[in-house]
This record gives C-alpha cells, structure tokens and sequence, in this order.
C-alpha cells in the first residue's frame, strides 16, 4: 500500500499481549531533531497507552540515523532490554547519501534483530523532501514514531 493510502496511527491491536514488564530501549538520531523529537514522543506515548511503565523506558541518543544500528546493538544485547525501537530521518539531498543509510540501517536493524533475537523496530522515516518527512510525524500520515511502537509491541507478542 502506497504511504499516501496509509495512516501510521493506524495499528491492529488485537493481539497484543500484556507490556507491563516489557523493558524498552529506544535509539534516536539527532540529525533532523526537530522531527525525530516527535517522533520519538508518539512511540513512548504509544507503549504508555499500551501499559509500559515509563521507568521501563530507556532513551539514548545517536548522532545521526547511520549510528541507529550500533545503538540498537549496545541495547538489544542488554539482557533485560525486551525490545529496541529506532527513531531516524533521513532526507534527500544533492547526492545518494540517503540510499546508503537507508540500506545501511534496514540491513543493520534486520541483523541486530535477528542475532539477539529481539524485535528492533525501523522507525526511520525516509523522504524525498522536509515536508514529506513533516506528514510522517504527527501531519497528515500520522506519526511514524507511532507505528514503530506498536511494531515492537505486536513483535513481543508473536
Ligand atoms: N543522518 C540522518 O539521520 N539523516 C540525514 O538526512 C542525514 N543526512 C546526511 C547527509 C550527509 C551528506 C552526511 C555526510 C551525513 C548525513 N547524515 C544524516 C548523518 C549520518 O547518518 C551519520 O551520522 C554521519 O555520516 C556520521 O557517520
């Protein structure tokens, strides 16, 4: 389904088990921080809203979104870390920095994921322009901070 079809704050919850002692590391870029500020409230609102406890919550900060992968490794290899949700945006520019990050990351997080056997959610927002990435937190598509939450949540329950 094309983004455009699609609201990120849109998110199946049935299935989703009890998160009350479910430890979650968060990873968040700085690059762009405006946007990945809020992208980063609206999936620590979502694993509230779903019966996180907030003491169970673990914000670190990365400098930009090509870091995200060894910041989600230092977590998910923390036994008590249940789950890793990564927060980034990456924006098109005059070269094809953004296609290497981008597959850098994806191949990264799928990596991370499956060595510590940990969902690590891809919360990285990838855009043409500011204004796209803007609908994808919190604007018109919702907030892809959001949907990485709910992602990890629904993993933790498989
Ligand atoms: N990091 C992001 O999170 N989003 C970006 O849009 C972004 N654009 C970049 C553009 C250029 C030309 C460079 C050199 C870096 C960019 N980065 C971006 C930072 C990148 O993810 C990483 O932090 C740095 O390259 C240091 O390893």
């Amino acid at each position: 389904m094309a983004t455009s079809l699609k609201n990120l704050n849109d998110y199946k919850k049935e299935g989703f088990g009890d998160i009350s002692e479910k430890k979650f590391g968060i990873v968040v870029a700085d690059w762009h921080s405006e946007i990945t500020d809020v992208l980063c409230a609206g999936a620590i609102d979502t694993l509230l809203k779903h019966g996180a406890q907030k003491e169970h919550i673990f914000r670190n900060t990365v400098p930009g979104s090509f870091e995200l992968t060894l910041g989600a490794q230092f977590l998910a290899m923390q036994e008590e870390i249940d789950a890793v949700i990564c927060i980034g945006v990456v924006i098109k520019g005059d070269t094809k920095h953004d296609d290497y990050i981008n597959h850098a990351v994806a191949n990264g997080l799928t990596n991370v994921s499956l060595k510590f056997n940990k969902p690590v959610s891809f919360g990285l927002v990838t855009t043409n322009n500011l204004e796209q990435a803007l609908d994808r937190a919190g604007g018109k598509h919702g907030n892809k901070g959001v949907e990485a939450a709910a992602a990890a949540i629904h993993m933790l329950s498989f």
